[in-house]
């Protein structure tokens, strides 16, 4: 392998920082993350989901963030090179080569979700979204743009809007990821994060302050909105009874590693880039905790709240997308103003969707660059083409919405599940978590203690291993 064609660099600590955040607050904080927590009947899930931040998505932050600088120092910046320096074996380039294909699988369904939010915020910008109209209008408004109501042969690629909005995105990504890390995607994520932010907060407030919209169903108000997602208890099932289904328990494994962006190749590739002293502990820990902040009291608190005032317990069976692009602009539609917050709403998603996928090529490039010795500009028109063309087929191909939900579940959980579990092996055992530690407190202003090589030894993979058998057993027995 070749050294890197151009060294390419962050321009600030503070930019790192936002670009990782960039990178994790997506569409899977916004739509994925209340999709699975509404199916897994709220509270119930919460459970699983904090567990697995604690001791997966934490310790496996901060091991990339560290593995990451460390393969940087040796001058690689792709995932097979850097797995190269973490396990110098002739097999760890093929290994680390999982870590570029499943970013570039994920961009190819995730960036026609991000042509849907564009074109919703589009449509209620130019006031042509279907207000008033009721639910049915609404359904078959999302059926046509995305093919559904044409036998669901794709996400409507029949329809010119539908690929009109996506060759929009498809450019727009292009032209970001083209000016490099410091000139586009640092600053598009300095720009972009702050206004997610306020828009989220904007539409919080306005959701958490409905109250009990109808009348004639006192039951459906804010208040048991949230206790729906916080109350693990429900009444059809106790609440170890959910806790034993083995699929929620991989679910909210794979929405950790998915939110974060770690365990696939991303993150690990962004922190390449760091200087050499660079803090990685109180950074990885500061995004993760916007992260979590963004999805958890914005994401899942403006959905599943409006969901239930809308549905009441029926909110559970809706799925991600009816939650995003049918019911919430059905609760804007009751609103004062509400087409400003559906304008909001949709723009946020765009916003969390572009500052995503402008980085899930970034693991790709730097192994063109690096293995190749190809220009950035010609890796990324390369993988531009070859993406768009990967799009349109498995849209083509796959039975709409369906298959855009086996997709995410195949290659955004299962994929990613398996990734993450080689990785925090080869970084527990292999590169040794000692070493790991040592590595870490190189000009970090926290330190890791000590105990953390515990968990990244033995809790994490084990944990992820005995999900991944109850899951297969649950499965196939
Ligand atoms: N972390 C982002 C999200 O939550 C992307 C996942 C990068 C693939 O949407």
């Amino acid at each position: 392998m070749t050294g890197p064609a151009k060294k390419e660099s962050w321009g600030s600590m503070l930019g790192v920082i936002l670009a990782v955040m960039g990178s994790a607050i997506g569409l899977g904080n916004f739509l994925r993350f209340p999709g699975l927590a509404a199916k897994y009947e709220g509270g119930a899930f919460m459970i699983p989901y904090f567990v697995a931040l604690l001791l997966l998505g934490i310790p496996i932050a901060w091991l990339e963030w560290t593995m990451g600088r460390a393969g940087g120092q040796k001058g690689f910046h792709s995932t097979p090179g850097i797995f190269r320096v973490i396990w110098p074996h002739r097999a760890s380039p093929y290994v680390g080569f999982l870590g570029l294909i499943v970013p570039v699988g994920i961009y190819m369904y995730y960036v026609v979700i991000e042509a849907w939010c564009l074109y919703y915020a589009y449509q209620y910008a130019i006031g042509t979204f279907p207000l008033h109209d009721g639910a049915t209008a609404y359904q078959s408004f999302f059926a046509d743009f995305t093919g559904q109501s044409a036998n669901g042969i794709l996400f409507g690629f029949e329809h010119s809007n539908f690929i009109v909005f996506l060759l929009i995105c498809y450019v727009l990504n292009m032209i970001i990821i083209y000016r490099g890390l410091a000139g586009g995607i640092e600053l598009v994520s300095m720009i972009g994060i702050p206004v997610l932010f306020v828009s989220a907060v904007a539409i919080l407030v306005r959701v958490l302050t409905l109250g009990t919209p109808d009348p004639a169903l006192p039951e459906q108000n804010v208040l048991n909105g949230l206790g729906f997602m916080w109350n693990p208890q429900t009444e059809s099932k106790s609440f170890l009874e959910s806790l034993s289904n083995g699929e929620m328990w991989l679910a909210a494994a794979g929405q950790i590693f998915f939110t974060l962006s770690v365990g696939f190749g991303v993150i690990i590739t962004y922190s390449s880039y760091l200087k050499k002293d660079d803090d990685v502990v109180l950074s990885a820990t500061t995004s993760v905790a916007g992260n979590t902040f963004a999805e958890v009291a914005l994401g899942g608190m403006i959905t599943i709240p409006a969901a239930f005032i809308l549905l009441g317990p029926a909110a559970a069976g809706g799925g991600t997308f009816q939650l995003g692009f049918i019911t919430l602009p059905l609760v804007f539609e009751q609103m004062p103003i509400g087409s400003l917050f559906g304008f909001l709403w949709f723009s946020l998603l765009f916003i969390a969707a572009i500052t995503s996928s402008i980085s899930m090529l970034q693991p790709a490039i730097a192994f063109f660059e690096e293995g190749i010795g190809t220009s950035r500009r010609a890796s990324v028109t390369l993988l531009s083409f070859v993406t768009f063309v990967g799009t349109v087929v498995v849209a083509y191909f796959s039975k709409g919405l369906i298959g855009l939900d086996q997709m995410d579940f195949w290659i955004g959980t299962v994929c990613i599940f398996l990734l993450a579990t080689i990785q925090v092996i080869l970084g527990g055992w292999v590169f040794g978590a000692d070493r790991l530690i040592a590595e870490a407190r190189k000009g970090s202003v926290l330190s890791l203690p000590r105990w953390i090589a515990f968990v990244i030894r033995f809790v994490s993979p084990v944990y992820l291993i005995v999900v991944f058998i109850v899951w297969l057993y649950q499965n196939l027995g």
